[in-house]
């Protein structure tokens, strides 16, 4: 007797409500109220192959809902996927299972972006199927046409970035994208009326979706609306799915009780009579574990005929180069460092980026630009990059992301993560709180996301404390697996791009000036900008002093220098573009760099125009840092370096007075 679709369901559902049973924490709601949906989509219309996941025109799948993960692990296990096995489902959320808490890309193959923070998982749906649009108007039909699917719940219909990702979506007429919206009016306090009396279909529409609604646990009814998805090609589809949270569980079910706690004992066994489910906890009959394996097998012919079809095509192995994304560091440094200004006119660090850019957008195709609504302050739209991308218009490599910080860097993150594509992305480094729980979650996923953040301190001037970063830098840095670079000229910049772009296994961020700085040093034949510190200048007087500087402070540090050394005090001075890439190096070279000696012989003195706290990391507390610990002002950025004590003139006499009081 075939499988009917509600038995391949009710596989997920036993699955998901065992597993957070035996876990005792988790969220069995949202993979029960899905089940059916998600039963359609994995056995009718989705194209994968649990063999390759990886391959590269297979659907993308996001579960933005990323608290209902046993829906992901047990659609991949079912479905075939080598990982989750069904031990890693009995280990669901603990150390050492690839089935975490929440749904993590680096853990298992299949699991396309790390979810949990609501919206973010639309987000970069949003950013996937741009990436598709692209590579499909650049490689054609035969090696890229696929669809971006993602499952969002109430809440991720709710946070504030789903409406810039959607408005993006609509505007630039992503028809491959289908959000299917876990309709079940219950979020953790309860109902949906608590908080919200939104009419979430209008205003998909108003942002120009497609908008459809399905009784989610019919089957005929689910497969009619992902049918009328499909044949929207202009417009990205809104699935509103009616459903039940918790679907199966006769008492909870339909109830807020069963959005993030396990059934319990007693509604675990009703549930499995309610559903006529026999097998134990984590068995599954025969017949429905083949029917789900047939379904696998089936989704993987959509891979077999691709291969025929794309091993035909003139561009098929630039694709798969393309699409693999491995850059030589020394190859993208060269590019970069390639006719950089030499001496001369002093140039910011934002128009020195600019420049480096339209050497690398030239050289790499991969290269996707824009900004939100900074372009002509972050300087990020370069030649090759004239025309933008519009929905008329694919090719086009550059994204006008609109005033949308926290969507365009989610964005971008789908971008890194559909592959293909390296997206960078500008906006004002103040504004990076704005963006800040994708570049976040940028680094948790190892995602290239290159983040521009120009305007990079008071040096901004007169715009004023609202936007001159002050924590910014420093709190960026906190964040793991994330380079923050502060280049301090024009090479520097050069190198730091050159690393960005060949960094395979994470974000980027380059703060960069607004005002113009000298160049300090010419390029060599290393990239030292790679050691993330090294010694600029080495003291000629017997040395005393480490100045410690990044950015547009390192000038300000050679100044100080300069007015030791006329007064016999030999000082070395360090440039700091990136800690993450100093605290790498081994013990040996960051020593020769900061050599470990006692305050009374060297003294550690940083220079940064933004928070004091941190820098003890290196000056160690008896030593002296220069910054800013409270917000800025409005005037022009030199008078506010004065004003703030970031001058070769205040700096050099505090230095002097510490070394006496420590030689005393
Ligand atoms: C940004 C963010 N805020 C809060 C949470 C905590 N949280 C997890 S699920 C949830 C409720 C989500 O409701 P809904 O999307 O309707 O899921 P359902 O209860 O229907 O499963 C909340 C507030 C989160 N994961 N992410
Ligand atoms: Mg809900």
């Amino acid at each position: 007797m075939a499988v009917s679709d509600t038995q391949l369901a009710n596989a997920i559902r036993a699955l998901s409500m065992d597993a957070v049973e035996a876990a005792n924490s988790g969220h069995p709601g949202m993979p029960m109220g899905m089940a059916d949906v998600a039963t359609v989509l994995f056995t009718r219309y989705l194209k994968y192959d649990p063999a390759d996941p990886h391959w590269p025109d297979r659907d993308r799948f996001v579960l933005s809902a990323g608290h209902g993960s046993m829906l992901i692990y047990s659609l991949l296990h079912l479905t075939g996927y080598a990982r989750p096995t069904i031990d890693d489902i009995r280990n669901f959320r603990q150390l050492g299972s690839p089935c975490a808490g929440h749904p993590e890309n680096f853990e298992l193959p299949g699991v396309e972006c790390t979810t949990g923070p609501l919206g973010q998982g639309v987000a970069m749906a949003v950013g996937m199927a741009i990436a598709e649009r692209h590579l499909n108007a650049e490689f054609g039909d035969a090696l890229v046409d696929h669809r971006t699917w993602a499952i969002a719940g109430d809440g991720c219909l709710m946070e504030g970035v789903n409406h810039e990702a959607i408005g993006l979506a609509g505007h630039l007429g992503l028809g491959r994208l289908i959000v299917l919206w876990d309709d079940n009016r219950i979020t953790i306090d309860g109902s949906t009326t608590l908080s919200t009396s939104e009419d979430i279909p209008a205003r998909y529409a108003a942002t120009g979706w497609h908008v459809v609604e399905c009784d989610g646990h019919d089957p005929a009814s689910i497969a009619a609306v992902l049918d009328a998805a499909i044949a929207e090609e202009g417009r990205p589809t809104l699935v509103r799915c009616r459903t039940i949270i918790g679907k199966g569980a006769p008492n909870k079910g339909g109830s807020h009780k069963v959005h993030g706690s396990p059934l319990g004992v007693d509604e675990v066994a009703a549930t499995r009579l309610a559903l006529v489910w026999e097998s134990e906890a984590f068995a599954l009959p025969d017949d429905i574990r083949d029917a789900w394996a047939e379904a696998g097998r089936a989704a993987a012919e959509f891979h077999a005929v691709w291969k025929t079809r794309a091993a035909g095509d003139a561009q098929y192995a630039e694709f798969l180069t393309r699409m693999a994304g491995d850059f030589s560091a020394e190859d993208v440094a060269r590019i970069a460092l390639d006719d950089i200004a030499r001496g001369g006119a002093k140039v910011a660090t934002r128009k020195s980026s600019e420049l480096v850019l339209e050497k690398l957008t030239a050289a790499y195709p991969a290269l996707i630009g824009g900004s939100a609504d900074l372009t002509p302050s972050n300087n990020t739209q370069t030649k090759a990059m004239a025309t933008a991308m519009t929905a008329g218009d694919y090719t086009g490599r550059y994204i006008h992301y609109g005033i949308r910080e926290f969507g365009m860097a989610a964005a971008m993150n789908g971008m890194a993560l559909h592959g293909g594509i390296i997206p960078y992305g500008g906006t004002f480094l103040v504004f990076s709180d704005y963006a800040r729980p994708a570049i976040r979650l940028a680094a948790l996923q190892q995602a290239r996301s290159i983040f521009v953040m120009t305007h990079d301190s008071i040096g901004l001037g007169e715009d004023g404390p609202t936007h001159q970063p002050i924590e910014h830098v420093m709190s960026l840095r906190l964040i793991p697996n994330l380079d923050v670079w502060r280049p301090c000229d024009s090479v520097e910049t050069a190198e730091a791009w050159a690393c960005a772009v060949a960094r395979k296994s994470g974000p980027s961020l380059l703060a960069l000036t607004r005002q113009n700085l000298r160049q300090v040093r010419e390029a060599g034949a290393e990239n030292l900008s790679a050691r993330g510190g090294y010694r600029l200048r080495a003291a000629v007087a017997e040395r005393r002093v480490v100045l410690i500087a990044s950015g547009s402070e390192v000038e300000i540090a050679l100044d100080v220098a300069d007015a030791l050394e006329a007064a016999g005090i030999g000082a070395d001075v360090v440039s700091m573009p990136c800690w993450s890439r100093f605290d790498a190096q081994p013990v040996e070279y960051r020593d020769g760099v900061l050599p470990p000696l006692a305050p009374e012989r060297l003294l550690r003195v940083s220079i940064e125009a933004g928070t004091t706290i941190g820098w003890e990391r290196y000056t160690m507390v008896q030593g002296l840092r220069f910054g800013i610990d409270r917000f800025g002002a409005s005037a022009p950025a030199p008078e506010l370096y004065d004003h703030f004590g970031l001058t070769a003139a205040k700096i050099v006499p505090q230095v002097t007075a510490k070394l006496k009081e420590m030689t005393a």
